[in-house]
């Protein structure tokens, strides 16, 4: 059985468990709260060099960190990962877009105004580009989804899971997504996807770090 460190309020954790969740995949979830710095203890520190989560253990002592690498391995041989060539190139396309476009801009404005106390204040600096590059990627996507319904294949695949984490939290940390009408329809769309869990659903085999 798999086991998912994971912190609830995290975009990136939440990837991987709404993954999990519509795949019905059991697995042990421990709680790793970044905010106390639990991902950089030696012992996270041996399983991920990089201190962070999500992070997979899929056979004992077997670790898989980045979570768009760890929902290609979850959904390997499911719909969710498309296999034929050009849609693979389009789902990997679309998940390195969400880590370079648009984690770095909604993810920082979420981290930094909806979980830290004081973020704002201390981040007013970065205020102005993560709206201007967080809007300049919601455009991108507003008009992909002006003409399909999902983002590869026709169909909800893992580059969804990808994109909808950061963008469902975008409306907590100060964007507006009333100029985004396909954007909101596809986020409703995957919100009526079959096995879909919000954001603070936790799996019943849950254990505190150690
Ligand atoms: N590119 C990585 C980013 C992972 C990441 O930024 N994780 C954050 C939480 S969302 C983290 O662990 N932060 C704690 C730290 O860096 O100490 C991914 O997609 O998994």
């Amino acid at each position: 059985m798999y086991t998912l460190y994971s912190d609830q309020r995290s975009g990136n954790s939440y990837k991987v468990r709404l993954a999990l969740a519509r795949l019905g995949i059991p697995y042990t979830l421990i709680e790793t709260d970044i905010l106390k710095g639990e991902s950089r203890t030696p012992e996270f520190l041996a399983k991920n060099p990089n201190g962070q989560i999500p992070l997979l253990e899929v056979a004992a002592g077997r670790y898989i960190s980045e979570s768009n690498a760890i929902l290609w391995y979850v959904a390997g041989g499911t719909t969710l990962a498309p296999e034929d060539r050009i849609h693979r190139a389009e789902a990997l396309q679309w998940m390195f877009f969400e880590q370079h476009s648009l984690a770095p801009n909604i993810g920082a404005a979420y981290f930094w105004l909806a979980l830290i106390k004081g973020g704002r204040d201390l981040q007013q600096h970065a205020l102005e580009d993560w709206t201007e590059n967080g809007y300049r990627a919601l455009g991108v996507m507003e008009m992909h989804l002006a003409k399909h319904p999902y983002f590869v294949a026709g169909h909800f695949t893992i580059a969804d899971i990808a994109l909808y984490a950061y963008t469902h939290l975008a409306e907590q940390c100060d964007y507006d997504l009333a100029g985004y009408p396909a954007v909101r329809r596809w986020l409703a769309r995957v919100e009526a996807e079959p096995g879909y869990v919000p954001m603070d659903w936790q799996p019943q085999d849950l254990v505190a770090a150690q």
